[in-house]
């Protein structure tokens, strides 16, 4: 199969007030903690810790502060200085791999990703593998909570315009954004999805077909593009009582073997460029379960696999 950069570059990104919950700062000690170093290492990648982004100095822009957006000025602060990080990261040729944080992280990692994408013609697509959408608005959102914000943002939805501060912003066109495991909607937020016709997968889907055929679908559409892939991986699309430490639960998540099948097709298909692991919430978490098992499932988005066997769907892949 293709081979993907054979570096990943981890980059912690510990902010925690994009969600309701406090917790998630502690998100990317835990991931270390649980190996995610070593497990990068025995699959023979080069891997270099960035270590933790610094909290960024708030700064108060002269834009002004829109309603129903939860620390609007502090979740500003902190994605333009990912965006630019990740713009960074992805110039150097290595896979970036943004370890949450709650899941505003991804407006500025997907937005640096972006464009540099952009700039070598390549469509990106984002994959949302997530119990939610998190395609709300300060115009559609039942909290103001901005974790439950970034999809819709990064798809150009207006009401956070002036969040990028001087990085430039990317649109990912709706169609090139799949929502896969959702189950938890707030109602004018789907009318926002269905408006925007954006694919989804939700469980019932899963539950019908099959994850496998599904996932497939999503990266023959890459593919035939001449796309790449960002995995935005949010914890809580695994079922809770796989992965109870996450602030937002949702019963009827994906099993382990699902949630595993998901990462090693996308292994297969050599597209992923890029990646975020957010929600972990270690001061929820049961003796380390959850960082253990996303720990378990990023060595299978990297080829940890149980034999060395040629697999039916790595066997089908064209060279190149
Ligand atoms: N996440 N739809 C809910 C909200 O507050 O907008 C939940 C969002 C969850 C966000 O899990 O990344
Ligand atoms: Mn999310
Ligand atoms: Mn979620
Ligand atoms: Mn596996």
């Amino acid at each position: 199969p293709p081979d993907p950069a054979r570096r990943v570059a981890l980059l912690g990104v510990p902010i925690e007030i994009g969600a309701g919950l406090r917790g998630t700062l502690m998100g990317p000690a835990a991931l270390r903690t649980a190996g995610i170093g070593r497990v990068l290492e025995q699959l023979r990648f080069t891997f270099e810790d960035h270590g933790d982004m610094p909290h960024p100095p708030v700064t108060r822009g002269d834009a002004p502060v829109p309603a129903n957006a939860n620390y609007y000025g502090e979740v500003r602060s902190w994605v333009g200085a990912i965006s630019a990080r990740a713009y960074e990261l992805a110039q150097s040729g290595a896979v970036p791999l943004f370890m949450g944080g709650d899941h505003s992280l991804s407006m500025g990692s997907i937005n640096g990703v972006a464009r540099y994408w952009e700039q070598q013609g390549k469509p990106l697509f984002v994959l949302w593998f997530d119990a939610h959408a998190d395609y709300n608005t300060p115009a559609t959102t039942l909290t103001a909570n901005m974790h439950g914000m970034s999809a819709a943002f990064l798809c150009g939805e207006p009401g956070l315009d002036h969040l990028l501060g001087d990085e430039p912003r990317v649109s990912i066109p709706p169609s090139r954004l799949d929502l896969f495991g959702i189950r938890s909607i707030d109602p004018l937020e789907k009318d926002l999805v269905r408006a925007r016709a954006i694919p989804v997968v939700d469980m019932r889907a899963i539950d019908e077909f099959g994850v496998g055929v599904l996932i497939r679908r999503v990266i023959d559409r890459v593919r035939a593009a001449g796309g790449v892939l960002h995995l935005s991986f949010d914890v809580d699309v695994l079922d809770p009582s796989v992965a109870p430490g996450v602030g937002t639960t949702v019963p009827g998540g994906t099993t382990y073997r699902e949630a595993h099948l998901v990462m090693e097709l996308l292994h297969d298909s050599g597209l992923v460029r890029s990646v975020d692991v957010v929600e972990l919430n270690p001061f929820l978490d049961e003796r380390g379960r959850t960082a253990r098992v996303a720990v378990e499932l990023i060595g299978s988005l990297f080829g940890m696999q149980i034999s060395d066997r040629v697999t039916p769907s790595n066997a089908l892949l064209p060279e190149g």
